[in-house]
């Protein structure tokens, strides 16, 4: 069986989940116990607080963990990271107080920081020579500058309004970071082919999620030109339709490109152009 540490509560758990089950794994997780086995799948659910998953996946209680890139680099434990799982998007960053005039980095010099963050705001301080005094607090980061504790920050944010309500301005983007799944380097070799198996299965779903399955009709003399710009998996499917001098073409396309392909199919005479999500993408 392989051993996934997922964060037992919080802000990936939902999506942790949601992503095991559009891979066709269901945990048995009804009353949210410590551990879950899977129906139909070797494989065993550890539900965790994101910050001790490096760590168990370090250690080997875990094979592979979900965890936020923030917390994975914090935590400085060599681990792999496996895939990126697009969802937990957040940037870690440094904000002070809005009334506070600043222009560069430069002006953190002399300042005392407050973050849960301070391997990852000390490497930033020492690649641009600053010299600002971290205070390591565990939650409430954001309070610090209003009660006295120091005179700026270095904390998550998502929306930035926690910042706003709390009167300050973000003024450095030091991490960029979504949810991963980590692993080790060492698994036996069951346990390598379950999570190649795995990733597999975690592939597909992400590459649906980039595109669109495209349906229209065309009139035939259009049909080369439409193609042109159709990339489709291998080319469009093109189908005669009962009415003569017509075609129905299907395709899948790239949720990138997607807006400025529809622009040019209108130009091109499409008609009854439908649109439809993709649940799995096997390459
Ligand atoms: O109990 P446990 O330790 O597992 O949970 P936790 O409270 O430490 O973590 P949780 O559930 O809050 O976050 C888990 C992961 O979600 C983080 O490690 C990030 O990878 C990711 N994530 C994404 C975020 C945010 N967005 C986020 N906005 N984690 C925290 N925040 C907090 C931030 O700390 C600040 O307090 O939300 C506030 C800012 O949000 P905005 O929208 O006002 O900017
Ligand atoms: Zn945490």
């Amino acid at each position: 069986m392989l051993k996934i540490a997922v964060q037992k509560s919080g802000r990936l758990y939902d999506h942790s989940l949601h992503l095991l089950n559009e891979c066709g794994i269901e945990l048995n997780n009804g009353n949210r116990q410590l551990k879950a086995g899977a129906l139909d799948y070797p494989l065993e659910a550890y539900f965790l607080r994101d910050d001790d998953i490096p760590q168990y996946v370090y250690d080997g209680v875990a094979d592979v963990g979900i965890a936020g890139e923030n917390v994975v680099f914090e935590k400085k434990r060599e681990l792999q990271i496996l895939s990126k799982l697009g969802f937990g998007r957040c940037r870690l960053s440094i904000a002070v107080p809005k009334a506070m005039s600043y222009t560069s980095c430069q002006d953190l010099n002399g300042l005392k920081i407050a973050t849960s963050y301070s391997n990852l705001l000390q490497k930033f301080l020492d690649e641009n020579n600053i010299n600002a005094e971290i205070h390591e607090i565990s939650g409430s980061v954001e309070i610090a500058p209003g009660i006295g504790l120091a005179e700026a920050i270095c904390d998550l944010v998502s929306s930035g309004s926690t910042l706003v309500t709390n009167g300050l301005k973000e003024v450095e983007i030091i991490l960029r970071s979504e949810a991963v799944l980590v692993g080790r380097d060492n698994l036996s070799g069951e346990k390598q082919s379950i999570l190649s198996n795995l990733l597999m299965r975690i592939e597909a779903v992400k590459t649906a999620r980039h595109n669109k399955y495209i349906m229209l009709n065309a009139p035939n003399d259009q049909l080369k030109e439409i193609a042109s710009i159709l990339p489709g998996m291998k080319s469009p499917t093109i189908v005669p339709l009962a009415e003569s001098g017509w075609s129905s073409v299907q395709s899948v396309v790239n949720e990138n490109d997607f807006w400025s392909i529809i622009e040019k199919l209108k130009s091109l005479k499409a008609e009854g152009i439908i649109v439809m999500p993709i649940e799995k993408m096997i390459l």
